[in-house]
């Protein structure tokens, strides 16, 4: 620790490890291209330059403060640097902003227009080479990518899978997908993590369905129905200035306006899925088989778990994430009530996750051959079918639910942040073993951190219970397990950081301090409604007893529960 003198004001330093932390900590901002406070430092972009008296011009990001040290963050030379640096980068990036899917969003425009780069040197870039579309979560744009690196960081770091690599040396440097193949043929689990890191879109979301959706609304046979995840409620104002707050009745209203038929929530499936789940943990708890249960709702974990963990696979809850559930209830049984044919009901969600695209095209998720989810919106993309519909977002009157599926509880809410599923288990299990009224709350399962482990006791039960968010600390705690050096009896695994909130498809800037904000606003939303327990939603006790006879049975295992094969 110590104390550094930043553009002649004098800031103490105690844990940062470099200039650029330090800086930020008391208000300055440095530009970077390349450095991600959560990842390794690489120096790559040299935009965040200071000058450093008797040091010169050094990268804030990879010099580590120093007590007495003198910095200048905006200084002539350093300003000059900063210029050279990014006309550099714009020499090779393609410059058509007009068609970019980042406009707007993009560090690299906004740094431009910042240092007053007006007319390049450079004509744009000569060689345009093919865009990877094979994903159905992520597009990647080589002739975007300034090669900051962050990408190839995050997914080895935070998802302990490596799928972007760099290619060759010098002028000739790429990144690539693993083996050079197209994304799709990858081992990548879809979590779009590397878009929300990447400052210049280089990779985006496959934001296809949009078309799709569009012409399903025009479409005068088709009903056409949207679900809201948890998440995005907290996120979307984001895109339209009012920052990370509850805004659920505003993108109900502006459904509307869309021309959607009916919108429902995906919070009254979350509580049906915990009352699916809960069950399905206490039967396993009694016959003591296929401990520890995983939670199942993260598409992304799902896939990793097929891929590097097939041994683990009966151990996953056999119940279908909420999306799915929504959309098997609404193509196998409400489709009925309305008199329409699975094929003709269009549903839609509304995600803060990129996986879930891939979710919903899962060969197991289908309705007499039609998918039970026709199209996965982005958040970021539902904001742009706002836009494209001249919806004015922060003039929205407030919307309601559609009947008969309205209520949803605080504890389906929360499954939107990292922790939210354990502590709806753990509502319900405890709310029905205690016969307990009212709130249950549970503290162990909140906070941002990637491994959270406590031991409760549940009436007669003593659980000790784990969550994790990101899969390198889900990879960490599975080798825990497995080598008996922890015993659990149950695991949540979201593979985002802070679980839903900060999904691949959520607003830009996606960092730590909006993911915070967001869960915040999550967990004052739960506070705030009237019902707190999933067995406490009546909609979805009449629904069960209309469709299923009852939850927890053969019937619903059929519509509401699916088998991952090893
Ligand atoms: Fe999530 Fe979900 S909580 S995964 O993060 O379980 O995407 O928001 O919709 O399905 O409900 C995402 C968010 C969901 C699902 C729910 C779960
Ligand atoms: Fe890696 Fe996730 Fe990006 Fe796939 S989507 S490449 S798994 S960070």
């Amino acid at each position: 620790s110590g104390k550094i003198t930043i553009n002649g004001q004098i800031i103490d330093f105690t844990d940062e490890k470099n200039i650029l932390a330090v800086a930020r900590k008391a208000g300055i901002e440095i530009p970077t291209l390349c450095y991600h406070p959560e990842l390794t430092v690489v120096g790559a972009c040299r935009l965040c330059v200071v000058e450093i008296e008797r040091m010169g011009i050094q990268a804030s990001c990879s010099t580590a403060p120093v007590d007495g040290m003198v910095v200048y963050t905006n200084s002539e030379r350093v300003n000059q640097v900063r210029k050279m640096v990014l006309e550099l980068l714009l020499a090779n990036h393609d410059r058509e902003c007009t068609t970019c899917e980042s406009s707007g969003a993009c560090k690299l425009q906004q740094y431009a227009s910042d240092y007053g780069i007006k007319r390049l040197r450079y004509p744009n870039r000569s060689q345009m080479l093919p865009l990877d579309t094979s994903s159905l979560s992520v597009v990647r744009d080589p002739n975007k990518c300034i090669l900051c690196g962050l990408c190839v960081r995050v997914c080895k770091e935070k998802q302990g899978i490596g799928v972007w690599d760099f290619k060759n040396r010098g002028s000739k440097t790429e990144i690539v997908a693993a083996m050079d193949q197209p994304l799709a043929e990858s081992a990548c689990i879809n979590c779009g993590q590397c878009i929300a890191v990447c400052p210049c879109g280089a990779l985006t979301s496959n934001s296809s369905s949009i078309q799709e959706v569009w012409a399903a609304i025009r479409d005068p046979k088709k009903t056409v129905i949207c679900q809201i995840a948890p998440a995005p409620r907290a996120a979307l104002g984001e895109e339209f200035g009012l920052g990370s707050v509850d805004v659920t009745k505003k993108i109900v209203a502006a459904l509307r306006k869309v021309g959607f038929d009916k919108v429902f929530d995906t919070v009254f499936t979350a509580d049906m899925t915990t009352i699916e789940e809960s069950n399905e943990f206490l039967g396993r708890l009694v016959k003591g088989e296929n401990l520890p249960l995983f939670t199942s709702c993260c598409p992304g974990w799902v896939k990793y778990a097929e891929q590097f963990h097939p041994d683990l696979l009966n151990n996953l809850s056999s119940c279908r994430s909420p999306q799915q559930m929504f959309g098997s209830l609404l193509k196998k049984k409400y489709a009925k009530d309305l008199g329409v044919a699975p094929e003709d009901l269009f549903v839609v969600s509304i995600m803060p996750c990129t996986a879930k695209k891939y979710e919903a095209k899962r060969p197991e998720f289908m309705t007499e051959g039609s998918y039970d989810i026709d199209a996965v919106l982005t958040t970021v993309e539902a904001a742009r079918l706002f836009r494209e519909a001249g919806i004015i977002f922060s003039n929205l009157e407030d919307s309601e639910f559609d009947q008969p599926m309205q209520q949803g509880t605080g504890s389906g809410v929360i499954f939107g942040a990292t922790g939210g599923v354990m502590e709806s288990v753990v509502r319900y299990v405890a709310g029905k073993l205690l016969n307990a009224e009212g709130r249950v709350d549970v503290e162990f399962t909140r906070g941002m951190e990637d491994t959270k482990i406590a031991s409760l006791e549940v009436g007669d039960n003593k659980l000790t219970l784990a969550i994790v968010n990101g899969l390198a600390a889900a990879e960490a705690l599975i080798q825990k397990i497995k080598s008996g050096e922890l015993t659990v009896h149950a695991v949540e695994v979201m593979a985002c950081p802070g679980g839903c909130v900060g999904g691949g498809g959520q607003p830009f800037q996606n960092d730590g301090e909006h993911r915070l904000a967001r869960s915040k606003e999550i967990y004052n939303i739960d506070a705030k409604l009237e019902l707190h327990k999933a067995q406490d939603n009546e909609d979805l006790d009449k629904i069960f007893e209309k469709y299923w006879n009852g939850c927890c049975n053969h019937e619903t295992h059929h519509d509401l529960h699916t088998h991952y094969q090893p």
